[in-house]
């Protein structure tokens, strides 16, 4: 199952960090969204579209809300204050799957900063989340997970740098990671020309991926990764990537 959530038509009004603010078609992001569905929908998910809040610029953005474990689901403190009202209707969706745990101030987290490759977590420290959520993480899920924190810089979150790919090989663009959190690991650089390019979404085998970054592409087809595209554009516009529009929850 995917909680999804629809493109708020308030998006161009977005937070912006490292990326220059441009126009967004909401309308061409609309039938971008769709598109998305249906990648996820031919994955195998069932799509349990969070309540929409027009008002809230980001709302699109789920992943950051909430990070779900088969355990629990960990309800995020948002790094952006203008964030934190999308908490309601993400903790409503879920609560029907999962029991739910909260970071609490002063901890912030965004779940864009959380990477998760079977028990281990890694958590970025990053503008977005702090070591107090971090430890907190811990005494949540510290039993059963081991949680390292990885310092981020030049990007917005861990997973602007880094993802896992269906074989939990890494795809990484190691200049946005500080130190070698994720030395000996077996991974797939992207292409020095596509920084943005590590960000790659794997549900059950299959490997969704933007448009937007066809030299990395071709080196994960060349690997013998069987790829599906999306385009993405107008999210990119936003600062989103392809793992930020969902938020999977496994049976
Ligand atoms: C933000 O700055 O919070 C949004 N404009 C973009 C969030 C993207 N989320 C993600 O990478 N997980």
């Amino acid at each position: 199952m995917a909680v999804t959530r629809a493109v708020s038509p308030a998006i161009a009004a977005c937070e912006l960090t490292h990326v220059a603010r441009q126009p967004i078609d909401v309308d061409r992001a609309l039938v971008q969204h769709q598109a998305y569905e249906a990648a996820l929908q031919e994955a195998g998910c069932t799509i349990v579209r969070a309540q929409a809040a027009p008002d809230l610029p980001d709302s699109v953005f789920v992943e950051d809300i909430a990070v779900v474990f088969d355990e629990v689901a960990v309800v995020a403190r948002p790094g952006a204050p203008s964030r934190r009202a999308e908490v309601p209707g993400v903790e409503q969706a879920l609560g029907a799957y999962r029991r739910l745990e909260r970071i609490v101030a002063p901890g912030t987290l965004d779940g864009g900063d959380v990477l998760v490759i079977g028990r281990s977590v890694y958590v970025g420290i990053s503008g977005r989340t702090n070591a107090a959520a971090v430890d907190q993480l811990r005494g949540i899920i510290g039993r059963r997970y081991t949680i390292r924190d990885v310092g981020v810089t030049g990007c917005l979150h861990l997973k602007s740098a880094v993802t896992a790919l269906p074989d939990a090989r890494l795809l990484i663009n190691r200049q946005w990671i500080d130190g070698d959190g994720f030395a000996g690991m077996a991974a797939v650089d992207v292409d020095a020309a596509e920084p943005a390019a590590a960000n790659a979404l794997s549900i059950a085998g299959a490997l969704i991926y933007p448009a937007a970054f066809p030299r990395t592409r071709q080196r994960l087809e060349r690997l013998g990764y069987r790829v599906r595209v999306v385009d993405l554009s107008e999210f990119a516009k936003a600062e989103g990537a392809v793992t930020c529009c969902s938020l999977i929850v496994t049976a």
